[in-house]
């Protein structure tokens, strides 16, 4: 009885808000800290981990897991609404492990994203703080956090990535055979959410903006084209969002607490310069499909609108110290609200859970082009490639 009545429940949500599962057979995930599920915690003396509390506070057992976030993140979500996956598939540095179980375990995705890591392999080598000339105080709390461990080239960077799914493709054939293989890549989703990184470390005092954007797009350019080449025809794409927004810039590079607008300007002009890249790149390769999501205008929209979105908090983060919590790292210790779900920021650059969840849901099933363009995953992941 009650078992029915649950299953009509779920029955009925999911009629209301249509959302049918894709199931997609696999899901790689490549890019930075909005989607890293605990890579990080595998690279010694990488201090950009988030593999202790208060991260993690609202993942089941409070466990912090790696994730820049109270709880799940946007890969999580966006793996359980395009197929039958709890959430996202696990780390490729933590498969790799344990040997005896690495070929099973790849056969329905991998996580290869790194928190911290950029489109350019140099991004973190150059320095976004100094160039804006931090003061001495914050760049000794805030380093140890964020770029410890790029300084130190600890993180993995997008293309180190794509090499890593090189290895993963090899082992992939080697389980299935040639024919097998190529059909399950080429029906996989690969997603990737990467940028906002190379624009914090190259900000407009140290390179212009337009040769910032051209040398991204470039790279960004390859990385694609070698995706491709191993296989890869469904891209779902993730672009930058208002960097000039997140609670660590409105309390430390402005006056005013607004948003900056000119680390928002390039994310826009990055915005526009990768929706030019896929089209052509699906234009040069006819069989190559993809979304783009507009995060940019997704999170503009709910800062401006907070109250229709759920949120009542869109400026200071739940986690952190300082102005707006955006001076110091989530820690024990630190700040901590408690009605996380009323926030948009859980520490000084990442989205709470509640956040991260609702861009999933946009992605996966937002209807027309402003959000997500030309098609939204969920189509993406049905399309016969
Ligand atoms: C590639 O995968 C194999 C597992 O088959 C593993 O033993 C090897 O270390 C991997 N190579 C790299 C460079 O990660
Ligand atoms: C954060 O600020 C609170 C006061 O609001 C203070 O009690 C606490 O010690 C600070 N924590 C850290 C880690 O700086
Ligand atoms: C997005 O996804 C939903 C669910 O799959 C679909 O019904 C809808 O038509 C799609 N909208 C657009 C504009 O792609
Ligand atoms: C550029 C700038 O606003 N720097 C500030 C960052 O935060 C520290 C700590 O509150 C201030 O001392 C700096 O002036």
């Amino acid at each position: 009885m009650a078992r029915g009545c649950i299953l009509l429940l779920s029955l009925a949500t999911a009629a209301i808000f249509n959302l049918a599962k894709a199931d997609v057979p696999a899901i790689f995930i490549f890019g930075d800290s909005t989607v890293d599920v605990g890579t990080n915690n595998n690279l010694e003396e990488c201090s950009a981990r988030a593999d202790m509390l208060y991260n993690g506070i609202d993942y089941p057992f409070s466990e912090p897991t790696g994730r820049f976030s109270n709880g799940h993140n946007t890969a999580d979500f966006i793996a359980r609404y395009l197929g039958d996956f709890i959430g996202s598939p696990p780390p490729y540095l933590s498969l790799l492990k344990c040997k005896t179980t690495f070929r099973s375990n790849i056969l329905h995705g991998v996580n290869f994203a790194s928190g911290g890591s950029g489109i350019l392999d140099d991004t973190g080598k150059r320095r976004f703080v100094s160039s804006l000339s931090l003061s001495l105080s914050l760049l000794a709390r805030f380093l140890p956090y964020y770029q410890a461990c790029t300084r130190q080239k600890k993180v993995v960077p997008l293309g180190k990535q794509i090499r890593q799914f090189a290895n993963v493709s090899a082992n992939i054939k080697a389980v299935l055979g040639l024919t097998e293989a190529d059909r399950l890549i080429s029906n996989s989703m690969f997603i990737i959410s990467a940028g906002s990184n190379d624009i914090f470390d190259n900000p407009p005092t140290s390179i212009s903006p337009p040769e910032l954007i051209t040398e991204l797009q470039s790279a960004y350019a390859i990385h694609l084209e070698n995706l491709h080449k191993l296989g890869a025809k469904k891209f779902g794409i993730i672009g930058v969002p208002p960097i000039g927004c997140c609670p660590f810039v409105r309390a430390n590079y402005s006056a005013t607490g607004d948003c900056v607008d000119d680390l928002n300007a390039i994310a826009r002009a990055f915005y526009d310069s990768t929706d030019a890249l896929l089209r052509q790149f699906s234009s040069d390769f006819k069989e190559v499909k993809y979304s783009l999501g507009n995060t940019y205008l997704m999170t503009t929209s709910l800062i401006d609108n907070p109250i229709a979105s759920g949120f009542k908090n869109v400026k200071t983060a739940c986690c952190g110290n300082g102005t707006f919590n955006g001076q110091s790292p989530c820690r024990v210790g630190a700040n901590l609200c408690s009605n996380r779900n009323d926030y948009l920021f859980w520490d000084m650059f990442h989205p709470t859970q509640a956040a991260s969840k609702l861009a999933a849901l946009t992605l996966v099933y937002a209807e027309g082009p402003e959000f997500v363009k030309p098609m939204n995953f969920s189509q993406l992941a049905a399309v016969d490639v």
